[in-house]
């Protein structure tokens, strides 16, 4: 309860912030974009996690405010980044939860939006978990339509951790797949895990779908998903998380 009123008071006087975690080329090397994720800086508790705060901003609704809070400030990045950095086709990744999903104006809204900071829809990926997929959500799936329908791509985020019947994956133009970082972990040392990895991939190459690995750490399962023909990554191996300072930095080094 203190939280869901710590959270109310932190949106309105401004203390969450977006973090950028570039997903990589693992052949070139280039950040294509970055994974959004929100941060919150509590005056007198410091950072507390999105593993805290956004269960309670699902429970208490307050995640519709939060979502297009992270989206607008987005937006306002990416335009930065492009007057930057002007050659550079950047891509930002927007986590979205199946709560966002029941608002009745959702891809609407991200429509309306994007018209009025005159960007496009293929400056960003929409990344929805496996449960929003589920049939028996009609609301999610009406506005998973409704996105399709504005052609603003849809990644499946932690795929392999779900529920969702491959079958789903023909009725909405599915993007790109993030494979869960359970499975890069052991990538190298588990053969069921690398199996299962070669298994997404393929679906993935049968369906033209993207895949990109999440959670790699080290050289080793750079190279080995490198060597399995995976085109992108994100993790810790490349970078954490970095505030727009530091993501603006990543673009010029690296660029
Ligand atoms: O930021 P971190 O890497 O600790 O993220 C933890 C979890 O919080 C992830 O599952 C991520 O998808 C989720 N998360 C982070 N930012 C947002 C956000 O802006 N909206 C939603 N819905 N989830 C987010
Ligand atoms: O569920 P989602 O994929 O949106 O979660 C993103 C979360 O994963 C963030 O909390 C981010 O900090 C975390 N993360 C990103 N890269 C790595 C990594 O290489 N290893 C681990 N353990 N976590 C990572
Ligand atoms: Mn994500
Ligand atoms: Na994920």
């Amino acid at each position: 309860l203190q939280l869901e009123t710590n959270l109310r008071q932190a949106l309105y006087q401004g203390h969450f912030c977006n973090y950028y975690q570039p997903i990589v080329n693992l052949s070139t090397g280039h950040p294509v974009g970055f994974e959004v994720l929100a941060r919150l800086h509590n005056p007198e508790q410091g950072w507390i996690s999105p593993e805290k705060f956004i269960p309670v901003a699902e429970e208490t609704g307050l995640i519709n405010p939060l979502g297009w809070w992270v989206f607008d400030e987005a937006c306002r990045q990416l335009k930065q980044w492009q007057k930057q950095f002007l050659d550079i086709p950047l891509v930002l990744n927007i986590n979205v939860s199946p709560i966002q999903l029941k608002q009745s104006n959702f891809a609407n809204r991200i429509r309306e939006t994007l018209k009025k900071v005159n960007l496009e829809v293929h400056h960003f990926k929409l990344e929805i978990t496996e449960s929003s997929l589920l049939e028996n959500f009609p609301v999610q799936t009406e506005q998973l339509f409704k996105l399709s329908s504005i052609q603003i791509p849809l990644c499946i985020d932690d795929f392999g951790t779900g529920f969702s019947s491959l079958s789903r994956l023909h009725e909405f133009p599915i993007a790109t797949l993030k494979i869960d970082r359970s499975f890069i972990h052991q990538i190298t040392t588990s053969p069921k895990h690398s199996s299962t990895v070669q298994m997404i991939l393929a679906l993935a190459k049968a369906l033209d779908i993207d895949v990109v690995a999440e959670g790699i750490e080290t050289m080793e399962q750079l190279e080995f998903l490198r060597d399995l023909g995976c085109e992108f990554g994100q993790g810790y191996f490349f970078s954490q998380p970095l505030d727009s300072g530091d993501a603006s930095a990543y673009i010029k080094r690296l660029y």
